[in-house]
């Protein structure tokens, strides 16, 4: 079987131009069927916390990255790349202003290297595309988390086949909490769950096979497919994250209920707001606080995705209501101090385009590591306008939509297409969907530490095939 690796390594000898778009590989032609869903049949895991050594200065971790051979889906084992062997990797909970230092060894056959995404970082740290760890080589990695309490994840960056690499499993949650979070009433404890929702394509023999998000018919939510949570009446916080390499979800419960949208990706919101909905592009986050004591014990109700093809079970998962249990936690009307930025003093314009024969482009060009795109003074804010420059199309069209992702800093959504942004894009973001046509403006101040770091399309297909760019912080 020709892989998409086989394909990458082909075309590497070209250049990126030489690259096969991701959508141009159909998986229909491919001999092995993709394996049946189970709807509701595997029990969902909450990844386990990592527990770090701990000394004056910092909180350590050593993680490693090797193979492992997991159950996606029941009596079926895939192979999958893994952090520590755990498939998403496990949890890091980092405190605000207590410092992390993980030692990753890269124990895989393939080149790897560690971004930890929504995280203000020093450039040495950020997992630089070509800041490889290379197979049987380790490094370490300083985070200093001087930043506020927000669902950060940790993924795989490493230069053109990164879409490769957290498709095959290299991806975690890493929570930054702090003080001001802790003071909320907001459930906590084994009530407070993370749901890593990414998409699949497990082959009938198992294997976990990388094609374009229209021929991955698996919904995965803790590395099991369509699994089944239980859950007392009471109110649960949800951290939701999409780690799928490029497909957006539109979550909603079947039953249509309400449930309350407390933050996104780069922490609480200043109110909560009441949703029934969660449009996400891929590498967006939300927290949200859901009340399943509205449903008698004994009840369920199935999580959907609103934005599933018509050919595709929509179902995501299915929360069991099993028990009661006492709830003291509630939503409190105000959560965070979202400060407004400082005045941009300058405007810069991002239009994004793809090109069959050239690749994903940011203004026209492919990323060239050894360029710099963009330049800007330490503490400087800006506002960014960008363009999905390509028409609509009709489904399947996942790929015709981009995921915009800035490094070291968050930022504001200001208007979309001239209109007040959703309720998703709301407080400090990292990421923002463009579909096609859309203009979306960003405001972001680039303060903390001065380097080079990328920003792209977080549909990693397209990062792959060139949308990345760099600004330099000086
Ligand atoms: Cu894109």
């Amino acid at each position: 079987m020709l892989t998409r690796r086989d394909m990458l390594k082909l075309a590497a000898v070209g250049g990126v131009a030489g690259i096969v778009p991701l959508e141009q590989i159909a998986a229909a032609a491919d001999p092995v069927p993709p394996a049946e869903s189970t709807p509701f049949t595997a029990v969902m895991p909450i990844p386990p916390v990592l527990a770090p050594a701990r000394d004056s200065r910092c909180d350590r971790y050593d993680i490693t990255m090797r193979t492992a051979r997991v159950e996606i889906i029941p009596g079926l084992l895939s192979t999958v790349n893994t952090y520590n062997g755990l498939f998403p990797g496990p949890t890091i909970v980092a405190q605000r202003g207590r410092a992390v230092r993980i030692r990753q060894t890269n124990e895989l056959s393939v080149l790897t290297g560690v971004h930890l995404h929504g995280g203000k970082v020093p450039a040495a740290h950020d997992g630089h595309p070509t800041d490889t760890i290379a197979p049987g080589a380790s490094r370490v990695y300083d985070y200093p988390n001087n930043q506020s309490a927000a669902p950060l994840w940790y993924h795989d960056h490493a230069h053109m086949i990164e879409g490769d690499n957290v498709y095959s499993g290299l991806s975690g949650a890493y929570l930054v909490t702090d003080q001001q979070e802790q003071s909320l009433p907001l459930p906590h404890g084994r009530y407070d769950v993370p749901l890593q929702i990414r998409d699949a394509r497990v082959l009938s023999d198992g294997t976990l096979y990388y094609t374009r998000a229209q021929d991955r018919p698996h919904v995965l939510v803790n590395g099991k497919e369509r699994p089944r949570f239980e859950v007392a009446a009471r109110r649960y916080r949800l951290r939701i994250f999409n780690t799928s390499v490029d497909r957006p979800f539109d979550l909603r419960f079947a039953d249509g209920s309400e449930f309350v949208l407390i933050g996104t990706d780069g922490g609480l919101l200043s109110e909560p707001v009441r949703v029934q909905s969660l449009l996400l592009g891929a590498g967006e986050r939300a927290d949200v606080v859901v009340d399943f004591a509205r449903y008698a014990v004994g009840g369920s109700v199935v999580l959907v995705n609103a934005a599933a093809l018509a050919t595709e079970n929509a179902d995501v998962m299915r929360f069991d209501v099993v028990c009661t249990a006492s709830d003291s936690s509630k939503v409190p009307g105000k959560l965070a101090a979202v400060p407004p930025l400082p005045k941009a003093t300058v405007e810069r314009n991002f239009v994004l385009a793809q090109d069959w024969t050239r690749g994903a482009l940011i203004n026209g060009n492919v990323y060239d590591p050894n360029r710099v795109d963009v330049q800007t003074r330490l503490g400087t804010t800006e506002i960014w306008t960008i363009t999905n420059a390509d028409p609509a199309g009709p489904p399947p069209n996942f790929h015709l939509n981009h995921s915009f992702h800035t490094h070291l800093a968050d930022f504001r959504v200001l208007d979309r297409n001239g209109k007040p942004p959703a309720p998703t894009e709301l407080g400090c973001k990292d990421v923002v969907r463009i579909p096609p046509g859309d203009t979306v403006r960003i405001a972001m101040t680039w303060s903390g530490y001065t380097g080079r770091f990328v920003f792209h399309c977080h549909q990693l297909p397209h990062s792959e095939w060139g949308q990345m760019a760099t600004i330099e912080v000086v």
